[in-house]
């Protein structure tokens, strides 16, 4: 027992080597969760949280570690509180008790489901083909078969027997989960640093409707990149696209007060006279404009100019605060700003305030700081308006 604890805890360290590791545990009633969790006790105390209909139990075996139990099954109108403590996990331990044949395809129907939630995208899984001590206990063979297992195709997972009581097959489980879990934070470190940035971004973008409403474009040419820099800008509201006659606008609204439009520019000359309606807005003006350049896309540099240039001529977009975006920096050999600023000719737009920023919009990289920008000169545009109304 004593080595099982400190081989343990040098695994629990290793899970969070660096940052945290958020698991939770789930499985229908008297699976063994609960005996599980005891044996992954290292130290702290299990915390109860009752909630209401159900009671989720938290541990953290070693700091930066969290373990979220609670069971599934039988309960749908609690099940939208479920997702609450989906959010964020980046492994899940599934517990099933192997003894009892009658409840595996209730077990692998509410399994299924729970991966079918948005928050449990590749999240990978080990399933503890648990009470393998009891007579009646199928094998991990059985068990995977009639889970169905097979179907798990979009994500790592692993099938462990165990006995929770004695504690067998629990540490192999959890070496299993950790190794699974520190590949699923690879492949997602671009999504982490975006939670960060997302979070950075919401109070940056707050600070653009500062009294009164923010309206914003993101203009580009088509596969510039801007479907998905506005999937960045994406916080909370769900993004909408009007398709109009002839080209398609999506907005959103990532905070209250601040709204993006965004559509393709470009070879559509027939639809030019329907942009004007984004441009203008009875109640809201434009206050920024975020223009994306796909800096690989040589051979349409020009085109891009002509076409941003032409989208300046509006009387709406009079003095509105530019920010080009150098966008798809991540590929082999892009333009940088300076090239694609001198290509375009930008420097032609002062006295406006304009600046150019590269950015790569799949990682997100870039995309906070062209917003802050952006927010600065917005500020200090919105200023000298009100100046010259008074
Ligand atoms: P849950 O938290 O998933 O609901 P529990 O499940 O951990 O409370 O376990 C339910 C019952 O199964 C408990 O029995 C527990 O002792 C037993 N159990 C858990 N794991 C094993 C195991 O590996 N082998 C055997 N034989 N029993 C196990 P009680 O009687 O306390 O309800
Ligand atoms: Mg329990």
């Amino acid at each position: 027992m004593g080595l099982f604890v400190s081989k343990l805890t040098n695994l629990f360290e290793s899970f969070s080597s660096g940052s945290r590791a958020r698991i939770i545990m789930l499985g229908l009633d008297n699976a063994g969760k609960t005996t599980i969790l005891y044996k992954l006790k290292l130290n702290e105390k299990i915390s109860d949280i009752p909630t209401i209909g159900f009671n989720v139990e938290t541990l953290s075996p070693v700091k930066g570690v969290t373990f979220t139990v609670f069971d599934v099954g039988g309960q749908d109108r609690l099940r939208s509180l479920w997702r609450h403590y989906y959010q964020g996990s980046e492994g899940l331990v599934y517990v099933v008790d192997s003894n009892d044949k009658e409840k595996i395809a209730e077990s692998s129907k509410e399994l299924f489901g729970i991966l079918q939630d948005d928050e449990m995208k590749g999240v990978p899984v080990v399933i503890i083909a648990n009470k393998k001590d009891l007579p009646n206990a199928v094998s991990t063979s059985e068990m995977a078969e009639m889970m169905r297992l097979h179907r798990l195709t979009t994500r790592k997972w692993f099938i462990q027997a165990a006995c929770a009581i004695t504690g067998e097959g629990i540490y192999e489980s959890m070496k299993e989960l950790s190794t699974m879990v520190k590949d699923f934070k690879k492949e997602n470190s671009d999504i982490w640093s975006m939670g960060l940035l997302l979070s950075k971004l919401t109070i940056l973008l707050e600070s653009f409707s500062f009294r009164s409403p923010a309206k914003i474009l993101i203009l580009g040419l088509d596969a510039a990149g801007k479907p998905a820099i506005f999937y960045r800008l994406n916080l909370r509201d769900n993004q909408t696209t009007i398709p109009t006659m002839g080209f398609d606008v999506g907005t959103v609204s990532p905070v209250k007060g601040v709204s993006f439009t965004v559509w393709d520019l470009g070879g559509r000359d027939r639809m030019r006279s329907l942009w004007k309606y984004y441009y203008q807005n009875t109640h809201v003006s434009v206050l920024g404009l975020v223009y994306v350049v796909d800096s690989g896309y040589r051979d349409r540099i020009t085109e891009s100019r002509e076409e941003l240039f032409n989208v300046l001529q509006n009387e709406e977009m009079t003095g509105v605060p530019v920010m080009i975006i150098a966008n798809k920096q991540d590929l082999s050999n892009p333009l940088g700003t300076s090239e694609i600023a001198d290509m375009m000719c930008l420097h032609i737009l002062t006295p406006r305030k304009w600046s150019i920023r590269s950015a790569c919009a799949t990682t997100g990289e870039g995309i906070f700081d062209a917003m802050q920008e952006l927010a600065t000169m917005i500020k200090e545009y919105k200023r000298e308006r009100v100046k010259q109304v008074k």
